[in-house]
């Protein structure tokens, strides 16, 4: 595939530790995405704004407690530098998502995913420790993202999972853009179960409507199944679907 001269979407990454990244990004199609140029990753070291010379970043909470907490002062340095940095070709990304992960964040959804992808760029900014004096994320403007309800000990991770949930959108990413279509969530639905050679393994036939090259039935099978497992599993997606209200969010 032909190197664009610049990326179509860049993740910005502001974090005390940009060691962490591409780290997972850099393997399998994200990787070679990445290398080819199809999209781009720039890391900021949040402790390049500290200002004292022991570049301290954090410090105890008020009201006590345990743990520090990221100073408001060195963050929205770091947010302020970085969203008034143009991207390769010239381009502003003062209005463009900026994302402070945090699980106090709304839910991350694929439709939210969506629309991170038609974004030049998406600004996520890291937190640790105890988390982020709460005057820089007023006075920043930062969107709390979340990306499940559990607790990890910083954002980077979930910056690597939104990061990957956009990059598989991107054209030309995955070899046939058809296969996105069909996926979980793409329709509202969990996906319908695969089945490759052996036909026959473990006393286990391959549903047979597969082998028959009938691609209407097919379909309709495909269906049926994600149909049935979504009901089983997911009731909450299973009444939405059911009420129509996923519709055309595929698009
Ligand atoms: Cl987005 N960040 C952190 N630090 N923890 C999380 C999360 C995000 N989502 C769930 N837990």
């Amino acid at each position: 595939m032909a190197a664009p001269s610049f990326p179509l979407w860049t993740a910005r990454v502001l974090t005390l530790f940009p060691d962490m990244f591409p780290g997972s990004l850099g393997q399998s199609l994200s990787g070679k995405a990445l290398k080819n140029g199809i999209w781009g990753l720039e890391t900021v070291d949040i402790r390049d704004f500290a200002r004292d010379k022991h570049r301290s970043v954090d410090d105890a909470p008020f009201g006590g407690g345990a743990g520090l907490v990221m100073r408001p002062d060195v963050l929205t340095d770091a947010i302020e530098a970085t969203v008034r940095r143009s991207l390769p070709d010239g381009t502003q990304v003062g209005d463009m998502p900026c994302l402070y992960l945090s699980p106090r964040g709304r839910l991350l959804t694929q439709a939210r995913v969506r629309e991170l992808a038609k974004a030049q760029c998406v600004t996520f900014v890291c937190g640790r420790y105890e988390g982020v004096d709460e005057r820089a994320l007023e006075s920043s403007g930062v969107e709390e993202v979340s990306i499940g309800d559990y607790v990890l000990s910083g954002g980077e991770p979930a910056a690597t999972v939104i990061i990957d949930s956009v990059v598989r959108l991107l054209l030309g990413v995955v070899g046939d853009p058809a296969t996105l279509d069909e996926e979980s969530f793409e329709e509202g639905l969990l996906e319908y179960p695969q089945y490759t050679r052996p036909r026959e393994w473990r006393d286990r036939e391959v549903p047979e409507v597969l082998l028959s090259g009938h691609h209407d039935r097919i379909k309709a099978w495909r269906r049926q199944q994600a149909e049935r497992i979504t009901e089983q599993r997911r009731p909450d997606l299973w009444s939405d679907y059911a009420s129509g209200k996923n519709k055309g969010s595929a698009d």
